[in-house]
Parts: structure tokens; sequence; C-alpha cells
């Protein structure tokens, strides 16, 4: 059984999503986290070092970052194929768009939310721009990221860009709208939303 460490609106309710398009069995654990208006605070029964969500506990086997907890639970629950497996030739693509989500989309979009300018040749991103070319040239060649199939790497995008739908740090462009789209309408993203509030 997977235990969910969870706060309501925020990164972890995307595991819900993910976790109800596996139909893996779990359980929700409400957890308090430091929240942006500096209330809050860590959680002792949250095992994520740095005590924030998502984190998840399998049996007591503890995952925690988002991209790890997507590999790990599309490897332990491949019934519906959510995430290609080892052998497979998508993932390569599956590895490489998780990582790049922690690695490279979500300082980019932090640094433009913070107006740092990235000192490109150092910093280990690139201007969101370019992040977003790279992303909407990807999602030009095909429907979802690593091809004809919808992926765990969708859940953390698509929910990341519908999050981000009407704020100016990101530029209008129908083509991430419609892929958007794609994602938000699956049945499994309302039963999360329905859920999340534990
Ligand atoms: N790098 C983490 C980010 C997780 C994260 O920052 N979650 C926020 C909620 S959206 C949080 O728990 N914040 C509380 C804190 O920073 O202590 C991941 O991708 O899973």
């Amino acid at each position: 059984m997977i235990t969910l460490y969870h706060r309501p609106n925020t990164r972890s309710t995307r595991f819900i999503f993910l976790l109800e398009e596996l139909e893996a069995p779990y359980e929700i654990r409400l957890v308090t986290t430091r929240t942006r208006d500096g209330g809050g605070g860590p959680d002792p029964a949250n095992p994520h070092p740095l005590g924030k969500v998502p984190a998840i506990s399998d049996d007591g086997v503890v995952v925690f970052e988002s991209a790890a907890i997507a590999i790990y639970l599309t490897d332990k629950f491949p019934k519906n194929r959510i995430g290609p497996l080892p052998g497979q030739p998508e993932r390569g693509a599956y590895l490489s768009w998780l990582a790049f989500y922690s690695g490279v989309f979500e300082p980019a979009f932090m640094s433009k939310f913070m107006s740092w300018e990235v000192p490109r040749g150092t910093a280990g991103w690139a201007p969101v721009e370019e992040v977003l070319a790279a992303i909407i040239a990807r999602l030009t060649q095909a429907p979802f990221f690593t091809g004809e199939r919808f992926s765990a790497v969708d859940v953390l995008y698509a929910t990341s860009f519908a999050l981000f739908a009407n704020s100016p740090i990101l530029p209008r462009s129908a083509l991430i709208e419609d892929y958007v789209k794609r994602v938000v309408t699956r049945p499994a993203f309302a039963r999360a939303i329905a859920k999340q509030n534990g």
C-alpha cells in the first residue's frame, strides 16, 4: 500500500492524479508544510528530508522528489502503461524529460518569477524562453512528451502549465493550451481534484 504525504493545492495533488491513472492502492496522509506566507511548518510524520510534499512510503520504502516518485510508481504499477519501462525505446525520453522537469524547467520558471538573470553557460538550466521553445519543439513532434502515449511526464508538465495559465511568466501558446487540455480532461484528473482535500 502506498501512502502519499500530501497537502491540498500543492505539488502533491498531481500524485493523486498519477495514482488514480495507475489504479494503484493508496492512502492519502494529510500533512502540514511551510507555506508561502511564512506560516505552517514541517510535519514530523512526513519523511521528506526537507518536510516538503510530495513524498511517498511504500510499506516503509520512502521515495521523495517528484521525478523519483513518478519513476518509482510507474515502474511498480505498469498495468496501465503510464511510464515506459526499462528496455522500451520511449524510456530514454521518459527519464530525460522527468530530469529536465526538476533540473531545468522548475528552476527556469523560478528564475523568471524572481527576475533573476540566468548565467547561461554556468547555471544548469536556461532562460524560460529557451526551455519553452524546447518543449514546444517536442510537443510539435508528438502529442505527449514520450510520444503517442500519455505518461507521468505529462502529469508534471501539464499540471504546472495549468497552474501558470494566466500568469505573465508563461507566454501564451495555443499548442501548450491544447496539450494541457488533453491532460486535464482525463477522468483521473477530476478524481484527483475531488479527493485532494482528504
Ligand atoms: N523539488 C520538490 C519540490 C516540492 C515542494 O517544494 N513542495 C512544496 C509544496 S508545492 C512544499 O512542500 N513546500 C514546503 C517547504 O518548502 O517546506 C519536488 O519536485 O517534489
